[in-house]
């Protein structure tokens, strides 16, 4: 049978954890008196922790020391682990748990590939480390997506051609990524913000086994 490497992205594919990374960051652009947006928001998924700080400050035209810029990057993780730590396996996203069981039986290689430096945490957290042949996130890269170091190295580590691998992402920043990475990108939100993405859903309901049997086959 063929094989492919499939790498799924963490933040806003298996778990919902967008929405405390937006609450997170809002708490602190208020702390220094910037606004920030949903849509803002949108541009910051994928995105490093350090360039997510670095573009709330260009959008509130603010400038900070090197000491303020790491203490207020700190005080954002502390805030975001701490709904970290409230997260159990009820927080994966519907039919996440399906897709996973479903290449395990077909026997094809999984990885994480994800910009989070907390994405270890998370997946024990929601009790899906084991269904992982292999993690790389933000502890692993030095480029941060759209850059497509960390879908690179995840298909290193599963033995996978780029071209033989699937990317599973919600954020522009990581389609692109996947795109340049020359991978099948496959967009998981909406159509109007992802439509660089060669498959677009809106969840993994949507996503049939023959589709998958399909990539796999191809
Ligand atoms: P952390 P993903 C990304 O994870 C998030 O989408 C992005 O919003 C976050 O800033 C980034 O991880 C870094 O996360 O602060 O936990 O290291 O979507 O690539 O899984
Ligand atoms: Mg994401």
């Amino acid at each position: 049978m063929s094989k492919k490497g499939f790498i799924f992205d963490l933040d806003g594919v298996i778990v919902d954890t967008a929405k405390y990374h937006f609450l997170a960051w809002q708490k602190l652009a208020k702390s220094i008196g910037v606004d920030f947006t949903e849509v803002q928001n949108e541009q910051l998924k994928g995105v490093s922790r350090v360039k997510s700080l670095e573009k709330i400050l260009e959008w509130g035209n603010k400038t900070l020391s090197e000491d303020q810029f790491n203490s207020l990057m700190a005080k954002k993780n502390e805030d975001y682990l701490s709904y970290i730590a409230k997260m159990d396996h009820n927080e994966i996203l519907p039919d996440v748990p399906k897709i996973l069981n479903y290449l395990i039986a077909q026997n094809q290689p999984i990885s994480l590939g994800s910009a989070s430096k907390n994405a270890r945490q998370i997946l024990k957290k929601v009790d899906l480390m084991d269904k992982f042949d292999a993690i790389v996130d933000g502890n692993d890269v030095s480029k941060a997506k759209p850059n497509p170091e960390v879908f690179l190295i995840a298909a290193q580590h599963l033995n996978m051609k780029p071209e033989d691998c699937i990317v599973f992402e919600d954020s522009v920043a990581g389609v692109q990524a996947a795109n340049t990475a020359n991978m099948i990108s496959i967009g998981i939100g909406e159509q109007k913000v992802l439509h660089e993405a060669d498959y677009i859903f809106s969840d993994f309901t949507e996503i049939e086994n023959s589709f998958i049997e399909k990539l796999i086959n191809r």
